[in-house]
């Protein structure tokens, strides 16, 4: 039995048996066992947003990305539309074009670039790079089909984690380059440390003359960018609580779902967006599989994800101290969105 402690009474709650069997099930995942220890005892509370993205959360960020309010993804890929053939000519400077993408390929984003390379060079090779092997093959599936002239070669890799080596690429022949994608602001979930590192050692895998496309989101009025992570059809809120089903799923955890809000919090001195799930009582809740109890006070939040906000010029200022001379920036009519290219020096 589980007790909620309301501020003025307490709610009893059946232990969810479901839960405990399929937990039994299932083998508990180490690296999310130990990132979700460290983040639930850590004060304040914190969980790493790439615990979003079970198959369900993939989902909904593909939902999320639809919804009126998320401009990201529609304004980028407005930006591809109208400028993916001088983002490649500049990229390409009479040499033959190789395309890695950071991430298993932001679908019709990815393909208006990789139009643009076949119908210049005839084929192009794409290689997407990911930690899960099942978006790779999906990715390799739909571009084949999509488009004709693009040979996929994935590469199941998690380019995330640096040991302070240069990402390990396949080489490239001669009278080639790479041209890097790392677009839709993934970026924009770390820290500016962390960025400048995985900057960094994007940049140790490539040789000079390749390049970097960035896509990042630029800093604009409060109530667009809160809009945008807090969707009025309860989008983005059930995206933030699936994290806390995944964690009763897999670590045979018992949060009770109602017993938890979506919160979308504009950090103007960080300059970035946060969202946080938050406790709405106190309560105590068990992960059974960690063998662990955790105390929330009524308001206490998790922090689930920062979205950083950039202003314009920052991006081709990072690529430029991580190894990138500015070869070309891009941005959509209302300065929303930026598209950065910087080539390796
Ligand atoms: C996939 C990291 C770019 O920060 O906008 C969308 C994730 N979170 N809505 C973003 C996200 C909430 C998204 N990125």
């Amino acid at each position: 039995m589980t007790t909620f402690v309301f501020p003025t009474t307490a709610v009893h709650i059946e232990e969810p048996v479901a839960y405990q069997r399929i937990a039994h099930d299932h083998p508990v995942d180490e690296g999310v066992a130990a990132v979700v220890r460290a983040g639930l005892r850590s004060k304040p509370k914190r969980l790493p947003p790439w615990l979003f993205y079970d198959a369900a959360g993939s989902r909904l960020f593909d939902e999320i990305t639809e919804r009126p309010e998320y401009y990201l993804t529609r304004t980028e890929r407005g930006i591809f539309a109208a400028h993916a053939d001088a983002m490649i000519a500049c990229a390409t400077d009479e040499a033959r074009l190789r395309i890695t993408e950071l991430g298993a390929g932001s679908a019709d984003k990815t393909r208006l670039l990789l139009k643009s390379a076949v119908t210049r060079q005839g084929t192009v090779v794409y290689e997407p790079l990911d930690v899960s092997a099942s978006a790779l093959e999906a990715a390799r599936k739909r571009i084949e089909q999509e488009i004709g002239g693009v040979r996929v070669a994935p590469q199941v890799m998690d380019y995330t984690h640096g040991n302070g080596h240069g990402l390990e690429l396949m080489p490239t022949e001669a009278g080639e380059r790479r041209l890097v994608l790392y677009i839709g602001s993934s970026i924009g979930n770390f820290d500016p440390p962390d960025a400048m590192r995985l900057l960094r050692r994007v940049r140790g895998g490539l040789r000079p003359g390749d390049g970097l496309l960035l896509g990042v989101d630029l800093v604009k009025d409060e109530e667009t960018l809160l809009a945008a992570y807090d969707d009025v059809a309860g989008v983005t809120a059930d995206f933030n609580l699936n994290l806390l089903t995944r964690l009763n799923r897999e670590l045979g955890a018992e949060f009770y779902l109602d017993s938890f809000g979506h919160r979308a919090v504009w950090n103007r001195a960080e300059s970035r967006i946060e969202m946080h799930l938050e406790s709405r009582i106190a309560q105590r809740v068990r992960l059974k599989s960690l063998d662990l109890e955790v105390d929330f006070a009524e308001g206490e939040t998790i922090h689930t994800e920062n979205s950083y906000k950039y202003r314009h010029g920052q991006a081709e200022a990072m690529l430029a101290e991580a190894g990138f001379a500015a070869a070309g920036s891009w941005t959509d009519e209302r300065g929303w969105f930026e598209v950065c290219l910087g080539r390796a020096e």
